[in-house]
């Protein structure tokens, strides 16, 4: 590849010959966001600026004294005026032939790409994700957009000719939108995932109310600028910010509202869950956390399982519905595979992930930082800290949320640290006798996102993927364990308490969830 040639960064792959004109062109976007930062930003609703709310400040995790921006507190008032703004702008929608809605959303994906500098040094700054897990972030959000649009086109708008019972009769099964979608996206993939849920939305016709994390509205209003300068109509898509609490009665009792899609933690997907569902049925897709395993068996490359855990783990500081969080390993190998991922972990750079040799920013917030100090307590008491455990505090550390890539073992294989999701670079390990027991474990737990297996006996890998109850598993991946899904490659479904669809994004059956079924019987 030529000098200048433009690469793709996904979360597995990197062509190095790019990398100094990629590290020359994100130093000038980082030094380009930093000069506007602390700006005030309006709601938009069919794409008026709704503006003089209360504000809530955007803070970096990196230093909490940048204020990236100030972002208004919308009430449960202004969530009824996009709603009506996203409920008078349907039928437009849904009625425009489907190949022009997607000449339009794929305009979208193209000025993501146009914009990909920007959109991952604000990432950077605003979620704390390094250089290369913003960016895979971005070019993930476009390729999610893109293969969504193709699904549809693929499916012809999802109009197809049905049987005949009588030779006068025409029939057809048409899936049509719903109407107005509320879009709740998560703070870790703030571009990703809320493209890939509103093309979603988008894509099959509806429309859309779209509410960004409150530590990343930023990534979430960039997204809205894009949907708005690819040519989406008016009232489309909408942007409201706030937090959650004052908009929860509206959403669960405002019978405008058709759809609701979701990403984030169980605890607040299990409340969503409910409480849309109280008055009136209608779809509900969550897509909620993980307790995902790695499981290094006895014939593991131990080097590769090794690296995959340790990246899997610690990428993006373990916030990742599908970072890996428990690892089972064959007491053959333990020592060895310990030995080795302790020397991975201990050479993880932390620092500020807008740096270019960064691999581990902050945490996102004081919230997890509690969390984080207090597994780590428990950690030192009911268990063993094999590496980590702290808080950083010296020099610049101490201005952001900086912890340690931590690493513990030793507790009883039933202890609740192999039940509930952390959220942070947080890996228990535990030795175990067989792939069996290693399964059996595996699958003892709520959740059921990714798994990965490290193994160089067929019949293991068989029946590792025979029996592990998740929705993506991975054997052998150097480049993440259990992380790394992309679109149009690894569907990513969640199983149990991870998901309620049974259908994953990134993959083929995503854009029919938000379209329902009509059947036409003509006679002639
Ligand atoms: C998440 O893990 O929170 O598979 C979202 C991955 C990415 C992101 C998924 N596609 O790691």
């Amino acid at each position: 590849m030529g000098k200048n040639k433009e690469f793709k960064v996904t979360y597995t792959t990197l062509d190095p010959s790019g990398l100094e004109a990629f590290h020359e062109k994100y130093d000038q976007a980082v030094q380009n966001v930093r000069s506007r930062l602390g700006q005030s930003y309006p709601i938009y609703i069919a794409g008026k600026k709704n503006t003089g709310f209360e504000e809530f400040k955007d803070i970096s995790p990196t230093n909490t004294e940048i204020v990236v921006g100030h972002f208004q507190k919308g009430t449960a008032d202004v969530l009824i005026e996009a709603v009506d703004a996203a409920h008078g702008a349907f039928k437009a929608w849904r009625d425009m032939d489907y190949r022009e809605r997607l000449k339009i959303i794929r305009r979208a994906a193209d000025l993501i790409s146009e914009r990909k500098y920007e959109l991952a040094a604000i990432m950077s700054i605003e979620a704390g994700k390094s250089r290369f897990e913003s960016m895979g972030d971005v070019e993930e959000s476009a390729d999610l957009i893109r293969y969504y649009c193709l699904q549809m086109e693929e499916a012809k708008g999802f109009v197809r000719s049905m049987g005949r019972l009588s030779s006068n009769e025409e029939t057809k099964s048409v899936l049509k939108p719903f109407g107005v979608w509320m879009v709740i996206s998560p703070f870790n993939f703030p571009l990703a995932l809320a493209a890939g849920m509103s093309a979603g939305v988008l894509v099959a016709g509806n429309t859309a109310v779209y509410k960004p994390s409150s530590d990343t509205p930023l990534s979430g209003l960039k997204l809205y600028d894009i949907y708005r300068d690819a040519g989406i109509p008016e009232g489309v898509f909408n942007f409201i910010t706030g937090p959650g609490g004052n908009f929860q009665d509206v959403i669960f009792q405002n019978k405008k509202i058709s759809g609701l899609v979701f990403t984030g933690s169980s605890e607040v997907g299990l409340k969503i869950y409910n409480g849309f569902s109280l008055q009136y049925v209608r779809p509900c897709l969550l897509e909620m956390g993980g307790k995902n395993p790695a499981i290094v068996t006895a014939n593991a490359d131990i080097d590769q399982a090794a690296e995959g855990v340790m990246k899997s783990a610690y990428g993006l500081s373990g916030q990742k519905c599908s970072a890996c969080s428990r690892v089972y390993v064959h007491k053959k190998v333990e020592t060895e595979f310990l030995d080795k991922l302790i020397a991975q972990i201990r050479q993880i750079k932390i620092g500020d992930p807008a740096e270019r040799d960064v691999y581990m920013g902050p945490i996102i917030n004081q919230s997890a930082m509690e969390t984080f100090k207090a597994w780590a307590d428990i950690s030192r008491k009911e268990g063993k800290i094999l590496t980590g455990g702290s808080v950083l505090t010296e020099g610049t550390y101490g201005k952001g949320y900086f912890v340690e890539p931590t690493l513990v073992t030793g507790f009883p294989k039933d202890h609740r640290i192999f039940h509930e999701e952390l959220f942070l670079p947080f890996l228990v390990e535990a030795p175990v006798d067989s792939l069996e027991e290693a399964v059996t474990e595996c699958n003892k737990v709520n959740y059921g996102l990714t798994a990965g297996i490290f193994s160089r006996d067929e019949r293991e890998l068989q029946y590792f993927f025979n029996e592990i109850e998740t929705g993506v598993l991975y054997a052998n991946r150097r480049s993440g364990a259990t992380t790394g899904a992309w679109p149009g490659v690894q569907s990513f479904c969640g199983w149990k308490k991870s998901g309620s669809t049974g259908k994953g994004g990134c993959g083929p059956y995503y854009v029919q969830q938000f379209m329902r079924e009509q059947s036409h019987t003509v006679m002639k």
